[in-house]
């Protein structure tokens, strides 16, 4: 029986995070599938009863523990395997900072932008897509220009920060309609670094449901 279980599916970049970290830290895992897009689970009675109250995915089972929300699940694998995990007060205090805006402002519109371009129907309206993509545009200036004199997000180690902030930029540059690697080049340089750690693996390749039916 493997020591951890995953919630997740492949196109869900927010659990990308954890499923990640999990291969990165070489964890004994396995993911559980959810059927999102089909029988739209996390909004079933049951799932929220059962799996997670907030009807999201991932959701880390390990012994007796069941935990949402990537970040929490992040600082969780980091502190008891002592990799990826921020050193002394303001390290973690500034991974937290990053993980906040990552959470809100740049994978928490990536997602959604290419959710409405992807799979919504119908897809989403030309108006919130446009307001989407200039906070996107935005945040993810910041980001570039954060890594302009660092290899990492926090310096030179690679941190949970870093393992939250590329949620969906691993996927494909046609699923969001611009190639976020093409545009800002310490972004790219960065996930080129990321994807050279030992363990590191596509979304598609790491979690259950890649190809849609
Ligand atoms: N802040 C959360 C976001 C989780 C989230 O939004 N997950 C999406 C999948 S990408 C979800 O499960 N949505 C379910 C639904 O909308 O019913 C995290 O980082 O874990």
């Amino acid at each position: 029986m493997p020591e951890y279980r995953l919630y997740c599916f492949a196109q869900s970049g927010n659990a990308y995070r954890a499923a990640l970290m999990l291969n990165l830290i070489k964890a004994n895992w396995e993911p559980v599938f959810v059927d999102f897009f089909k029988g739209g689970e996390t909004r079933s009675p049951k799932y929220r009863t059962e799996v997670n109250e907030m009807g999201e995915v991932p959701v880390l089972v390990h012994g007796k523990k069941k935990l949402t929300q990537s970040g929490v699940i992040l600082t969780y694998l980091s502190d008891h395997t002592r990799q990826f995990k921020p050193q002394g007060e303001d390290e973690r205090l500034e991974a937290l900072r990053w993980i906040i805006f990552d959470n809100q402002k740049v994978n928490g519109f990536l997602g959604p932008y290419r959710f409405l371009k992807n799979f919504a129907r119908p897809p989403g309206d030309p108006a919130v897509m446009t307001f989407l993509k200039a906070r996107i545009d935005n945040n993810l200036a910041i980001v570039d220009k954060r890594l302009a004199d660092r290899p990492f997000m926090l310096g030179a180690r690679p941190t949970i920060a870093d393992i939250s902030l590329c949620a969906y930029l691993y996927y494909p540059a046609g699923e969001f309609g611009f190639d976020v690697a093409a545009t800002h080049q310490n972004i790219n340089a960065w996930l080129d670094r990321i994807k050279a750690l030992p363990g590191w693996a596509h979304p598609y390749d790491l979690m259950p449901g890649h190809p849609l039916p």
